[in-house]
């Protein structure tokens, strides 16, 4: 059954079981719902990258702070068209579109992005946007233009929230998200796990996402991938088992969710990710560069796959409502 009642204890409950029966229960309830053989490839693309005004404390593009990311402005239609076709012949059925913007501005560069969603969504792919925050008039412009699906990351806790971003609020976030559900645009969010946050605020995070009525389409779980320069740059990559804890935590709260196992991969062994897929993990994205930072390449997927007897989703099955 679908709850979006969730209490935090009972959250709690869950995420603290014994791992072994936690990981047994979620690899069941994704088997009842899901293929588990059947994995979503997104690909990702900077289309507007460094220079941020925020101060996401894991973040290479906030300006803030000296790191090797440079910064450059809007991608032409073009290019970013051309990007897209190249992941689309190497199985990619996810596209998404991200830019260092605290907030959409109605300017030229939002009629730009609108163009880049227009030509994508024609070409047969799931198109999506990361822009930071937006309001329900610039979410109803993507979605006419053909935008399937709005990212938008919880981050961490409500209340670990303002010792990580101190230049928006936890319900900035939670409005965000409102205007893209309102808009009728599939909602995309999760977190990141390794801000230095405690168990307490992994299980607020979850809390916080299984509340949202209807649950988030997908939900991205993200190891913080750490950045010389920024202010999380000696943070060790989180621990395994923690990351497993939380993607079947995911699972079993929000049962028809596609989980993404996102950033963070390549600081993960092969059974380290084989145990998220066995638990619940349903996507990822493939290519060898995530936004800014590097990302296990096609061949080393391929061959990962190959092993677990993993294949990458169709279209038609990944576009399925839940
Ligand atoms: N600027 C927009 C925003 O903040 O919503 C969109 C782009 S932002 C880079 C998208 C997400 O990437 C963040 O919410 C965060 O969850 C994730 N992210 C950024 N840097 C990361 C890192 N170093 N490690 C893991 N995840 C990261
Ligand atoms: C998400 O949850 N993870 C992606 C996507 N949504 C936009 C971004 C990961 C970024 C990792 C750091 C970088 O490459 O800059
Ligand atoms: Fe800017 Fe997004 Fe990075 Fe925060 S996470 S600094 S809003 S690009």
């Amino acid at each position: 059954m679908k709850r979006s009642d969730w209490t935090r204890s009972e959250v709690a409950e869950i995420y603290r079981k014994p791992l072994i029966e936690l990981m047994h229960e979620a690899a069941s309830v994704h088997r009842e719902r899901h293929d588990p053989a059947a994995v979503q490839v997104s690909r990702l693309l900077s289309i507007k990258t460094g220079g941020c005004s925020e101060d996401c404390a894991y973040c290479p593009q906030s300006a803030r702070y000296q790191t090797a990311v440079g910064s450059h402005k809007l991608m032409n239609v073009a290019d970013v068209v051309e990007s897209a076709t190249a992941a689309k012949a190497e199985g990619a059925t996810r596209f998404c579109l991200g830019a260092a913007w605290r907030e959409v501005k109605d300017n030229k560069d939002f009629d730009r992005v609108i163009e880049m969603v227009t030509a994508i969504s024609q070409m047969d792919m799931e198109v999506c946007c990361t822009l930071g925050m937006l309001t329900e008039s610039q979410a109803k412009r993507l979605k006419s233009a053909g935008l399937h699906a709005y990212n938008h990351n919880l981050d961490t806790s409500p209340e670990y929230y303002e010792s990580i971003i101190t230049t928006r609020d936890f319900d900035a976030r939670l409005q965000t998200l409102e205007h893209a559900r309102n808009a009728g645009l599939s909602v995309c969010c999760g977190g990141i796990v390794g801000l230095g946050e405690s168990d307490d605020d992994r299980i607020g995070l979850l809390a916080s996402l299984a509340s949202m009525n209807p649950h988030p389409e997908s939900v991205p779980i993200n190891a913080l991938v750490p950045v010389a320069g920024t202010p999380l740059q000696d943070q060790q990559p989180p621990d395994t088992w923690t990351m497993i804890r939380t993607i079947a935590t995911a699972r079993v709260l929000m049962p028809e969710a596609r989980v993404r196992l996102s950033a963070g991969r390549l600081n993960m062994s092969a059974e380290a990710q084989a145990l998220c897929f066995m638990v619940g993990a349903n996507s990822i994205f493939s290519g060898d560069k995530l936004l800014t930072t590097p990302n296990p390449d096609q061949q080393g997927d391929r061959a990962l796959f190959q092993i677990l007897g993993l294949r990458a989703m169709s279209l038609e099955v990944s576009s399925r409502p839940s």
